[in-house]
């Protein structure tokens, strides 16, 4: 079955009740994307449960492998088990998966697209497309112009990552423990293996048998595969910290070509999906409470890099949830019922 232009689609979002599968819901309605039928999935645990798109109730269902008949689009985010489970089911019912799971982002024939850097990636006829990693997304966004300008061979990265990059349960773990440490008592955790309230866990995803996580190895693959250059060198060290919402970078990029950092400053203010906040003298810069529920890529404290010549250093932040995740899908979906 092949994609065909309408007026409205029908969307399936595959993990409706989950912290991305949410902002999926909401990105929709806010941006008006022409929505026929939306139909919420996820497991019995929520099946029934009652979630609203632009006022009308919708009761979330139970997701099964005849979930996708008569869908045109599917937007996973529940996990990568659910992904590599589901998303043949969706495909065979010609409905086009968008994923936000880590499951097929490495698949040589899989596009993993960032609208403001590789649009053309979306092939005519789609079946699955992945939607990259959260701290990836935003770190693309900055990279791309500058690569384009200067030829980048070397990134230096360290996050600083939201809890609610990890789910509900994370919010939901940060806020107990932050209670009880002011309340003076004991803390417990489950999602992470260390408190995280008042504290930093450079521990990401799993530890891989070369000393890294997932997560930095994600960093390091997907920017390659993105800005479709193998020769780009990336260093990633990726943390938890004590935020509810937004990822914070602290970028160090070293080009081929002579660069600064007032050069990039206007190069960055004119290119797609960016903000420059960047005025030290009134304590201006990006800060994750200010990203919460924005759309774009914040970048600032743009500075020369002291210890090297063709080197730059700045910190980019980013809604973790939107640009990172349901934003990003929403808008790969419009790329496609747009051309
Ligand atoms: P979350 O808050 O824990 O939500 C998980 C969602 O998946 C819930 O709706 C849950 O439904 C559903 N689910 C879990 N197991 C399921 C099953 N067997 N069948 C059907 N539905 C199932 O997690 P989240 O933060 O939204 O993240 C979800 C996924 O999105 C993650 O696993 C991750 O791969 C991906 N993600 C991607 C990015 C990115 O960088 N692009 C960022 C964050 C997350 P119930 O209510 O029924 O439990
Ligand atoms: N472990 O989409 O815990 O690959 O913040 C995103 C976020 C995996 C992913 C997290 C994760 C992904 C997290």
């Amino acid at each position: 079955m092949a994609f065909s232009k309408k007026e409205k689609y029908n969307v399936a979002v595959v993990g409706a009740t989950g912290a991305v599968g949410r902002r999926m819901i909401t990105t929709l309605a806010e941006r008006d994307f022409p929505v026929d039928r939306l139909v919420l999935l996820a497991s019995a645990r929520s099946a029934g449960q009652v979630l609203t798109f632009k006022g009308k109730s919708i009761a979330v269902e139970l997701l099964t492998e005849s979930s996708f008949a008569g869908q045109d689009f599917a937007l996973f985010s529940a996990g990568a088990s659910v992904s590599l489970k589901y998303a043949p089911f969706s495909v065979d019912a010609g409905c086009i998966v968008i994923d936000n799971s880590s499951a097929f982002r490495m698949e040589k024939d899989i596009p993993l697209v960032v609208p403001e850097v590789n649009p053309d990636a979306i092939p005519d006829q789609p079946e699955i497309i992945a939607n990259p990693n959260c701290s990836t997304i935003q770190m693309v966004v900055a990279l791309h112009p500058i690569h384009a300008k200067y030829r980048i061979k070397r990134v230096v990265v360290s996050t600083y990552q939201s809890v609610s990059g990890s789910g509900q349960k994370a919010i939901a773990e940060l806020t107990t423990q932050s209670m009880a440490v002011l309340d003076g008592k004991d803390t417990s955790s489950e999602v992470y293996p260390h408190q995280i309230a008042f504290n930093c866990l450079p521990h990401i995803d799993v530890f891989l048998d070369n000393g890294y996580t997932k997560e930095e190895m994600k960093m390091v693959n997907e920017t390659r595969k993105i800005l479709g250059d193998d020769s780009i060198q990336v260093s990633p060290t990726t943390v938890r910290v004590p935020v509810f919402y937004s990822h914070s970078e602290s970028v160090n990029v070293e080009t081929e070509a002579p660069i600064s950092a007032e050069a990039v400053k206007k190069l960055l203010r004119h290119s797609p999906g960016i903000r420059v906040v960047d005025d030290p003298e009134r304590s201006e810069y990006p800060l994750a409470i200010d990203a919460e529920g924005k759309d774009e890529v914040f970048v600032g404290r743009l500075r020369n890099d002291l210890s090297r010549k063709k080197a730059i250093n700045f910190w980019i932040v980013s809604d973790n949830l939107r640009k990172g995740a349901a934003l990003n899908a929403v808008q790969i979906a419009e790329l496609i019922v747009g051309r």
